[in-house]
């Protein structure tokens, strides 16, 4: 059978054996009732990691923004955030369809931050003709930018800037362990400038499902209160949690692997005539390597990979992005370099399965 190596995220890691037996032996109970011992233990470590008064674990990352931005907002009020934010590109706009928040977008750099005049710029007068803007929304590590990292002074000068204007500073950290890991700092110093963050435990710590929510105790019987609204409300959820205990305790010094593949996927594929990658622009697990022949686009070559065992997600007709993984070996990223420098030496033959454009 066909070695299959995933690049298509990071979402696809499976539970370690680890969190196999952790998930099969979790003490639990009905967590609406917060009699949870697991999922209580879980929130506890979150919390404290992230130097926050409390936490609360919910279904996605998806949820856990959706559910951080309905408990800071009113309806009619305005989300500043990154036109390219996860928030507004790929959460099918559930805060304006659920909450009835605006999003007023400013440009994304490349480096995934937001100029802080041109948030300064987007905070909006009291007048009567405005919506109140209410929040500020950051995203670290920053999926569409290619997995940049926000350092802590800058994450902390929009929190400066957020709070003169009395402004909530959200951070969407689905990927905040490995902004902290490939800076060397703490998630509690990235997310200390924030009123929330939601971080990710089924994403590069491969725990099967469930992100966190962290911020004041106020503002998390807030946010407890907007998941039983949506449904979130989980009963004996501590089977899961026993694998995001795990995930949390022993997989995030390992990201550090992922972003070591990473480079060098990124170095390799800079060498391979009709590709373009920039290995200095790769702080963690995101490589977006483009396309540059003439005669094929990123889709094409996505479909011949898929025939060769190697998936990843074109970001548009020019671009793909790679994401190593808990998954992927040294070995398997020299098995990606040797195909794709094979494939593009020649004709590249499409699959025509209709690689799927994520962009
Ligand atoms: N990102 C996914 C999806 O877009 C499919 C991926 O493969 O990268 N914030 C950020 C920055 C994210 O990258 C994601 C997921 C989420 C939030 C949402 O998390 P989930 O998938 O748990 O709802």
């Amino acid at each position: 059978m066909m070695n299959i190596i995933d690049l298509r995220s990071d979402t696809v890691t499976k539970p370690t054996d680890a969190m196999r037996r952790a998930m099969a032996t979790a003490e639990v109970g009905d967590d609406v009732y917060g009699e949870d011992p697991t999922v209580n233990r879980l929130e506890a470590i979150a919390a404290e990691m992230l130097g926050k008064e409390a936490a609360v674990f919910v279904v996605s990352g998806t949820m856990g923004n959706l559910i951080s931005l309905l408990s800071h907002g009113a309806r009619g009020d305005e989300v500043i955030l990154g036109d390219n934010a996860h928030i507004f590109y790929y959460e099918q706009g559930g805060m304006s369809a659920v909450g009835g928040l605006m999003a007023h977008t400013v440009p994304n750099l490349a480096d995934g931050t937001l100029a802080l005049a041109a948030i300064e710029h987007a905070i909006r007068a009291d007048d009567e003709h405005f919506a109140r803007t209410r929040i500020i929304a950051l995203e670290n590590t920053h999926n569409r930018c290619g997995g940049r990292v926000l350092t802590p002074e800058y994450t902390d000068a929009v929190g400066a800037l957020a709070h003169a204007n009395g402004l909530m500073l959200h951070i969407d950290g689905a990927r905040l362990w490995n902004a902290a890991v490939a800076q060397g700092v703490s998630p509690a110093r990235l997310a200390a400038a924030a009123d929330s963050v939601t971080c990710c435990l089924s994403k590069g710590l491969a725990a099967p499902v469930g992100s966190v929510i962290a911020g004041s105790a106020a503002f998390i019987r807030q946010a407890r209160r907007n998941r039983k609204l949506l449904g979130g409300g989980m009963r004996q959820a501590g089977v899961l949690a026993a694998a995001g205990i795990v995930a949390l305790t022993e997989m995030l010094d390992r990201l550090a692997d992922d972003h070591a593949n990473a480079r060098t996927l990124a170095h390799g594929l800079a060498r391979i005539d009709g590709l373009a990658a920039d290995p200095t622009v790769v702080d963690t697990n995101i490589v977006v390597a483009a396309v540059t022949r003439d005669d094929v686009n990123a889709v094409q070559v996505a479909e011949a990979l898929s025939t060769r065992g190697i998936l990843l997600n074109p970001l548009d007709m020019q671009r793909m992005r790679i994401v190593t993984n808990y998954h992927v070996t040294p070995a398997d990223v020299e098995q990606v370099l040797d195909t794709f420098q094979e494939l593009m030496r020649g004709d590249v033959v499409a699959a025509g399965g209709g690689a799927y454009i994520y962009g």
